[in-house]
């Protein structure tokens, strides 16, 4: 090798390196007049390498969204010690800046499922909002057949989950909650051991003057 093909290697090298761990910037909900509409997560199927941080944005207003861990075979309902980040409401017109929520990648070797856990005023999961990391990108566990499995549930759960999920994690809940953000079903610390968490608590005290997200 000559000197100039050795330091394209050691460059090319210290590229790969860090592009194992990037940013994926993912948006929470939609508008009317978007494809898509209201209920999508944009991208909803992408890979990530472990230790990659997916940045879901809450962008979508009004929009009263959750990133919520699922299981290939039943996309709607929490998986049981798997990731939460609540319902997160954005008023109409939206806040500067929008929350986010920072979720890191702890392992890569699997699919991760997840959806929206929002029943109002339809349930979003069964509208096809669900998203996918890693998912193969054909057969029969593709995101292709998650999405179709989600649109014909029929029943969609609700339990509040952890920061901390499966094959991905988050070290604090979705932020800043400036004014008219409210967060509802704070995630706790720690994953839930049961599947049925019982904790009900809430955070985030100012309101909006919409009443319902419509
Ligand atoms: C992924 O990264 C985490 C740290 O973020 C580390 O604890 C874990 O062992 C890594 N897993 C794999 C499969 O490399
Ligand atoms: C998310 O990550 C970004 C980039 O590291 C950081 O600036 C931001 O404060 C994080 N937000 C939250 C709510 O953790
Ligand atoms: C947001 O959704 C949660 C869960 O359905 C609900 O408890 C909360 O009241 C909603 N917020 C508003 C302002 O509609
Ligand atoms: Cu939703």
């Amino acid at each position: 090798m000559t000197l100039f093909s050795n330091l394209l290697c050691l460059a090319l090298a210290a590229l790969s390196v860090q592009a194992q761990d990037t940013t994926v910037q993912v948006q929470v909900g939609g508008t009317v007049n978007e494809r898509g509409g209201i209920y999508q997560f944009t991208p909803s199927n992408f890979n990530a390498n472990n230790g990659s941080v997916i940045s879901f944005e809450f962008t979508g207003n009004p929009g009263n969204h959750s990133i919520t861990q699922s299981t290939f075979s039943s996309p709607c309902q929490p998986l049981s010690g798997g990731f939460d980040s609540g319902w997160v409401l954005i008023p109409n017109g939206g806040v500067s800046p929008s929350p986010v929520w920072n979720l890191t990648v702890t392992d890569d070797s699997n699919p991760i499922w997840f959806f929206c856990k929002q029943l109002l005023p339809t349930p979003h999961c069964a509208a096809g909002m669900v998203g996918a990391i890693n998912a193969p990108t054909s057969g029969s566990n593709s995101f292709d057949s998650f999405l179709n499995n989600a649109e014909s549930s029929t029943t969609s759960g609700q339990q509040v989950g952890a920061l901390v999920g499966q094959g991905a994690s988050a070290s604090a809940i979705p932020g800043p909650l400036s004014s008219g953000v409210t967060l509802v079903g704070t995630p706790s610390a720690t994953p839930s051991v049961s599947g049925t968490s019982t904790s009900t608590s809430t955070s985030g005290t100012t309101s909006i003057s919409s009443a319902a997200y419509t």
